[in-house]
């Protein structure tokens, strides 16, 4: 029996590569290795004020980019969160056992709300216990994310074994899955900051729709530091942070990638870091404009997704009700 996998991604906008290195390129990358559940989490998405019409358009875009990361509908199951009822369901009971203290600790709350003070919404604090219903409706061991996601799959360890604990065996105890490396890569215009769909710095990020000029004019105004050498020295995130790129890029050694730089400067190397981000992403961008010119096959791929979700959804849940006692 293969190890059940899940990870969902929000329909924010601006996919950047710092979601396709430290997740999504990894999802598809062992798409053979376990049964794979993927969700595009759109109820995630509404924790903070997004346009209505912008938000089905990410949402098409981001199944696009999926498809074209090489998430194949035939071996993984690919679907749009608010399709399946379930997941509001179960979000609302666990919050019925997720202590206030728990989620007042998120690292992702404590950033996002301070940017948003008394305004911030009820759903963005709660947004670790959607995230928990999202992994615990289809029994999942492994869930590869982003380092930043780490805690919140913790949380979901948490409740889960909360929840075990007052009705025996319901739900399997997840276990986060982070890269080596990768999993956190950091702006281009402030490397002590996680790159972020929802930073608006117009240097900040590199979309994964970013055409070849947007993305050497990125890498060029790259913060870096004063120094003229090219060596992985994480006491210096703005160089590191693009040796980090280039090295996932092109796959190659850190030793091997010090020794092509030797005696070049930091101009050199961006202007070969954005060739091979160029050329990294060519292949992908392709793919997802043919995809998007195919009349109907999102919305079969989002339809056969939901469809295959759905049932799994309803048993955990049916298994939930009876230990709690709900209807
Ligand atoms: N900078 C990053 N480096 C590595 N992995 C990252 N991820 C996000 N940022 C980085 C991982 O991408 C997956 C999908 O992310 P998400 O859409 O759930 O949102 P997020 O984690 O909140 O990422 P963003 O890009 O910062 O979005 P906004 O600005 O909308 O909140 C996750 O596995 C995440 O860890």
């Amino acid at each position: 029996m293969k190890k059940r996998v899940f990870s969902g991604i929000q329909p924010t906008g601006n996919t950047h590569i710092g979601n396709y290195i430290g997740a999504t390129s990894r999802w598809a990358a062992e798409q053979d290795i376990y049964d794979n559940i993927f969700c595009v989490v759109d109820l995630h998405a509404i924790t903070e004020r997004q346009d209505p019409k912008e938000l089905k358009a990410n949402t098409r875009e981001v199944t696009g980019l999926l498809l074209a990361a090489g998430i194949d509908p035939k071996k993984s199951i690919l679907f749009v969160q608010s399709h399946v009822h379930e997941h509001s369901e179960l979000a609302w009971i666990l919050n019925c056992y997720i202590p206030m203290g728990w989620l007042g600790r998120m690292t992702q709350y404590k950033e996002k709300s301070g940017k948003q003070k008394e305004q911030v919404s009820a759903g963005l604090f709660d947004y670790p216990a959607l995230m928990a219903a999202d992994i615990l409706l289809y029994d999942t061991n492994v869930v590869p994310v982003g380092e930043d996601q780490k805690q919140h799959v913790e949380l979901a360890r948490d409740v889960a074994q909360r929840f075990n604990n007052f009705y025996g065996e319901v739900f399997t105890i997840p276990e986060p899955k982070i890269a080596d490396v990768g999993a956190r890569i950091m702006g281009l215009d402030d490397p002590n900051k996680k790159m972020s769909k929802s930073e608006e710095g117009p240097n900040h990020a590199i979309a994964l729709l970013d055409p070849p000029d947007v993305i050497r004019k990125k890498i060029m105004r790259a913060t870096t530091d004063s120094q003229t050498t090219v060596v992985f020295d994480e006491k210096r995130p703005g160089i590191y942070n693009l040796l980090t790129i280039y090295q996932i890029f092109t796959e190659k050694e850190k030793k091997q990638i010090e020794a092509e730089f030797a005696g070049k400067g930091y101009g050199d190397f961006k202007k070969a870091l954005a060739e091979v981000v160029i050329e990294g992403l060519r292949p992908l961008q392709e793919r997802y404009h043919k995809i998007m010119n195919e009349p109907g096959y999102l919305d079969s791929v989002l339809a056969e997704g939901a469809a295959k979700a759905h049932p799994l959804a309803q048993k955990t849940l049916a298994k939930v009700h009876k230990a709690v006692g709900l209807g």
